[in-house]
């Protein structure tokens, strides 16, 4: 059994996560370094690190001492092409090995390591690396083409690396970096950063402007890697399955940094999402702790039960989920389907490590995101005062106390966005929720204008800039529509400028328009042709209203928001 809540919970401090890491406070830190050499120096150089899938049926492990050495080679190799301490270096590649490995390299090089989804359309990838004035990006034949055609434009682009570009006509500016055929670099040594020096940049979406660069420090390894071990219940024979792509804080926070600072063995599959498939993957791997999405958990209860059966799943011992509201019926469907609950853990880009969680063995309220894990101090907060309402059931905005590692240290180039989420000495999440009697936390609803589909955050500000660029709209705003399956999809209105009528040619004309510039995530699944946005007096569209319209919520008082002057 594991450790109980409360008896973590008794006299933690943050100290206690750097023994467990064995770190000494005023000591280098380095990501990579803890994730490969130290765990082959606690003698673990032979245990797999990584065993690898992809579609087409290929797969492969890696030991930790093969990831030690791998991202050494990759790290003395970029060094050898220019690639600098602090320069910011993009990875922007499917699933493969040379991913995760390459993330660590970067770490080791003393480089800003800045991955991105690989889904991301051309516009997507130019604002997220025109922001970062990221010097190199790591890539593939596949993506190489977006890179190509921005690269004009991002006069800080000095190499791009292509993972399976050998023999392949490469342009300007490109070469290969076949992982498997680098030189050995025995003398490689990895960079003595300290705690605060950036690691990981990761872009989120806001409500307003442009993506945001949430800055990552090396030393959030320390809250990342007890939560792992803690929340995550991970175990020395465990085989952990986290399902997110590492374009995501969760595919890097717990798809990298997580399991191997604890020196667990990871599956990764680079594959899209097919239930029997995964099953089969779980069994064949001997899965036992699997870290998933809503999204997923619904698709996977579309196909029933019956289908659970087919497969040996006895492997699985432990089930946590992360990315949107765990509805109480999943929870209750995972126990009869795979005997046991999903465990849901609430936490942000920002907050870089979980925050509040369904601590392993204490009692499940479905629907509950559970308590805030040992060290953080968790509140909900008066929006309008920012005093702490300590009423139970009571709504207000999910806030913490700062100060845990993994907090990101700020916005790249963003400083004015940054101050914004502090009130009264807490940082605000940008959510509603409340705390029950028995100290549970509820997710109520986001409190901006951001849509989370599917696990995704969207930021009505990028795909509304998109629309603005078509000839025929005069004005947009994008808005969440309810989704059986991603929870929330993307509803653009649209008012044209006069001489356009509206018609499914033009709304064609239009998708198609934007489909070039966004990523797919963020593509509105409907448009409506509308006359004229809600607003308040002083010009600011009201989303909310548009939303609540969608979702047939009670609208409030209108009357009062329109005139609204703020
Ligand atoms: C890790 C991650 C953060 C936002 C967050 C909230 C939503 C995440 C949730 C949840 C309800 C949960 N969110 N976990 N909502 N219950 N357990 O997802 O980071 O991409 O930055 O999204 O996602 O709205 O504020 P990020």
């Amino acid at each position: 059994m594991p450790v109980s809540y409360e008896e973590r919970l008794q006299g933690f401090d943050w100290s206690m996560a750097e023994e467990a890491l064995g770190y000494k406070s005023g000591d280098p830190i380095n990501i990579g370094w803890y994730c490969s050499d130290r765990i082959c120096d606690m003698g673990l150089a032979q245990k797999p690190a990584l065993i690898w899938e992809n579609s087409k049926g290929a797969e492969r492990t890696y030991t930790f001492d093969e990831i030690r050495i791998l991202s050494d080679n990759i790290a003395a190799h970029l060094q050898s092409q220019g690639v600098q301490a602090g320069d910011r270096v993009c990875i922007f590649m499917d699933r493969h090995a040379e991913l995760y490995i390459s993330f660590l390299a970067v770490l080791k090089l003393g480089a800003v390591v800045q991955p991105l989804f690989s889904a991301f359309g051309e516009e997507s990838l130019y604002t997220r690396l025109e922001n970062a004035e990221t010097n190199a990006v790591l890539t593939e034949m596949k993506h190489v083409r977006k890179v190509r055609r921005i690269r004009e434009r991002l006069p800080n682009l000095k190499n791009i690396f292509v993972i399976d570009g050998a023999e392949k006509p490469l342009k300007e500016l490109e070469q290969p970096l076949t992982m498997n055929a680098l030189p050995a670099a025995p003398d490689f040594k990895c960079a003595e950063t300290g705690p605060e020096t950036p690691s990981v940049l990761h872009y989120t979406s806001g409500t307003t402007g442009q993506p945001k660069g949430a800055q990552h420090v090396h030393y959030s390894i320390v809250s990342q890697s007890i939560t792992a071990k803690w929340v995550l219940d991970l175990q020395d024979d465990d085989v952990y399955w986290c399902n997110a792509d590492p374009g995501w804080v969760t595919g890097t926070s717990y798809g990298i940094i997580g399991p191997w600072s604890n020196g667990i063995t990871q599956a990764v599959l680079d594959a899209g999402f097919n239930t029997d498939n995964w099953y089969r993957f779980i069994a064949k791997h001997k899965i036992s702790v699997w870290y998933s999405a809503p999204t997923a958990i619904r698709l996977l209860m579309r196909d029933g039960a019956d289908l659970v059966k087919q497969h040996d799943l006895s492997c699985l011992r432990h089930l946590c989920s992360v990315g949107e509201p765990l509805n109480a019926e999943a929870v209750i469907w995972s126990e009869e389907a795979y005997g046991m609950p999903f465990h849901d853990t609430f936490w942000q880009t920002e907050t870089g490590c979980m925050v509040v969680t369904n601590w392993p063995g204490m009692k499940v309220k479905p629907g509950s995101m559970g308590k805030p894990f040992p060290g953080i101090t968790a509140g909900i907060i008066d929006p309008e005062t920012g005093e702490e309402i300590t009423e139970p059931g009571k709504v207000g905005i999910i806030a913490l106390r700062p100060g845990w590692p993994s907090q990101i240290r700020g916005y790249r180039n963003n400083e004015a966005g940054w101050n914004k989420k502090f009130l009264n000495g807490w940082y605000l999440c940008g959510d509603q929720g409340s705390i029950d009697q028995d100290g549970y936390y509820w997710f109520s609803g986001r409190d901006d204008d951001v849509i989370n589909t599917g696990g995704h955050l969207v930021g009505p500000f990028e795909i509304e800039s998109a629309l603005l660029e078509h000839e025929a709209v005069a004005e947009s705003a994008a808005v969440a529509t309810p989704d059986k399956v991603n929870m929330e999809v993307v509803k653009a209105f649209v008012v044209l400028k006069s001489g356009f009528e509206p018609s499914d040619d033009l709304d064609l004309a239009i998708m198609n328009f934007i489909r070039k510039k966004l990523s797919p995530l963020a593509m509105p699944q409907h448009i409506e042709f509308i006359d004229q946005l809600p607003k308040t007096r002083s010009g600011k569209i009201v989303r909310r209203i548009l939303r609540a319209q969608e979702f047939g919520e009670d609208l409030g008082d209108v009357s009062t928001l329109m005139n609204d002057d703020d």
